[in-house]
């Protein structure tokens, strides 16, 4: 059927929607944390250093043109944001989701500049990705999909140059669709992304590389500050992919006792403990709905985002000692923050990245929770994919066992540069301040080394 003229003009009008409004707000939290640094060393001026960092090196766009199933042409966007190359190739995810566009790909990637710094590694920072929704699509549609995306992202990737890795609707999978384009391409066997399967070079670990990496620095930042553990601590977690089912996972290894998780229809809320098998098979074996958990357990609840009050997330509102937003940005909101005082909430520990609004997280700090930032926090998952790549540059694997211990150790290590330039820099306890810091630390004076 033909489209009418209004549909024609939706569809462009949202293709080219354009909304930076989370990259200012990652910029702003960035600033505020770095301004008495700038203020105090006159480097940073002399170089240019703010207005190099807030410009991002490139940003290529491109369009991805596929045949879906029924054999209709099907049009999306393609992006690839490299912002920051001052320590290393550019690195960073790629996110397959609707609400795609250039203000979220750069606010990603700003973000991604200061984690990779933070964990010390020779990454720098980027970000891509597409409109695409992977949802509801046949294999075979994800499969030409990747294909017609790495038409066109190979030129602008390699292994020294841009090495991208997966996000928000990008897995294994697409991964794996990903490189067998680029190999077609180029001839070449590459470690030009991370996150492959294992069979042909993926790290081990990887899969649960950043939500272990959460639990790893809430484990050390509660023994540093608070002389605490997880252990049989009733835990919150939103979001019910990758880093949401990890995190679950190493809680429940830990003896903490994780009791929910969510996905863009609702909250599941079981209070005996999240059955992690069966979250496994509904959502990473059959990609199906979060309701099916309750054919198995009758006792948990569900409830409907629709159903929850404006302004908040009833995951937030299960009494917890920790909550982990583990979803995407912005999913926890000022109510939430109030919400989690209310009930004495003692840290929230950010596995998506910024999933907490500016509002929530200064209300949080000021209330004494103990704030562990994304950028600190989900490091973990960019830190094995660093080690994949030394991993392919040299044709080696290793073990689960070493790539644990190290993931562990970079998180252990990353933990104590956070709070101990808070202390250093007088803002004792701001974890927020303590990671922005030092992540700029590093990459500016990378910079100011390099020229310009
Ligand atoms: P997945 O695609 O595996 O899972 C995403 C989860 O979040 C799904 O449960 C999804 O629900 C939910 N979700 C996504 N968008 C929304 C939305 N707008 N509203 C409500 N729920 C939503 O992604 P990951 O687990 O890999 O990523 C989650 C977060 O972690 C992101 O912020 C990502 O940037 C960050 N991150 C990921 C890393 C990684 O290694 N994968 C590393 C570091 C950070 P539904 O299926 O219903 O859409
Ligand atoms: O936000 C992130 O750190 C990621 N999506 C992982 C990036 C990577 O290159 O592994």
């Amino acid at each position: 059927m033909q489209s009418t003229l209004g549909e024609i003009l939706k569809r462009v009008k949202e293709r080219n929607y354009h909304d930076e409004t989370v990259f200012f707000q990652a910029v702003e939290e960035v600033i505020r944390s770095i301004k008495p640094l700038l203020d105090n060393d006159p480097r940073y001026e002399q170089n240019g250093i703010l207005d190099r960092l807030l410009t991002p090196d490139r940003i290529v766009t491109f369009k991805v043109v596929w045949l879906d199933d029924h054999n209709k042409v099907q049009v999306n966007k393609g992006y690839r944001v490299q912002f920051n190359n001052a320590l290393g190739p550019y690195k960073g995810g790629l996110r397959f989701h609707p609400t795609v566009n250039v203000g979220v790909l750069k606010f990603l990637a700003f973000e991604q500049i200061f984690k990779n710094s933070l964990t010390g590694l020779i990454i720098g920072g980027a970000k891509g990705g597409s409109d695409f929704d992977p949802k509801g699509k046949s294999d075979f549609e994800v499969m030409k999909f990747c294909a017609a995306f790495m038409t066109e992202l190979h030129k602008y990737i390699g292994p020294r140059v841009d090495v991208p890795a997966g996000d928000i609707g990008v897995g294994a999978r697409e991964i794996g669709y990903l490189f067998g384009e680029y190999k077609k391409i180029t001839s070449s066997y590459e470690g030009v992304l991370t996150g492959k399967p294992f069979m042909f070079g993926g790290s081990l670990m990887r899969p649960e590389a950043t939500g272990y990496g959460v639990v790893y620095f809430v484990q050390a930042l509660l023994e540093m500050e608070h002389k605490e553990s997880l252990e049989g601590k009733i835990c919150t977690v939103s979001g019910a992919g990758n880093v949401a089912i990890h995190t679950i996972e190493k809680l429940q290894h830990i003896g903490a006792i994780p009791v929910s998780c969510s996905d863009s229809q609702g909250t599941l809320y079981d209070s005996r403990g999240i059955d992690l098998a069966l979250l496994k098979e509904i959502k990473l074996t059959k990609r199906g709905a979060l309701t099916d958990y309750l054919k198995t357990h009758a006792n948990a609840q569900f409830i409907p985002t629709r159903d929850y009050p404006e302004g908040g997330h009833a995951v937030w509102s299960i009494p917890c000692y920790a909550a982990f937003p583990c979803a995407t940005q912005n999913e926890l909101s000022l109510v939430d923050a109030k919400m989690l005082v209310k009930n004495k909430t003692v840290l929230v520990a950010e596995g998506a990245n910024m999933p907490s609004t500016t509002e929530a997280v200064l209300f949080l700090q000021k209330h004494g929770v103990s704030f562990a930032p994304a950028k600190a926090a989900n490091a973990g998952g960019v830190a094995v994919s660093e080690f994949e790549m030394s991993q392919n540059a040299s044709l080696q694997r290793w073990s689960f066992e070493k790539v644990d211990a190290k993931l562990k150790e970079t998180m252990t290590q990353l933990c104590k540069r956070v709070v101990l330039t808070a202390k250093d820099y007088g803002v004792e306890g701001n974890y927020v301040d303590g990671a922005n810091i030092a992540g700029f630390k590093r990459v500016a004076d990378a910079m100011i080394a390099e020229g310009f």
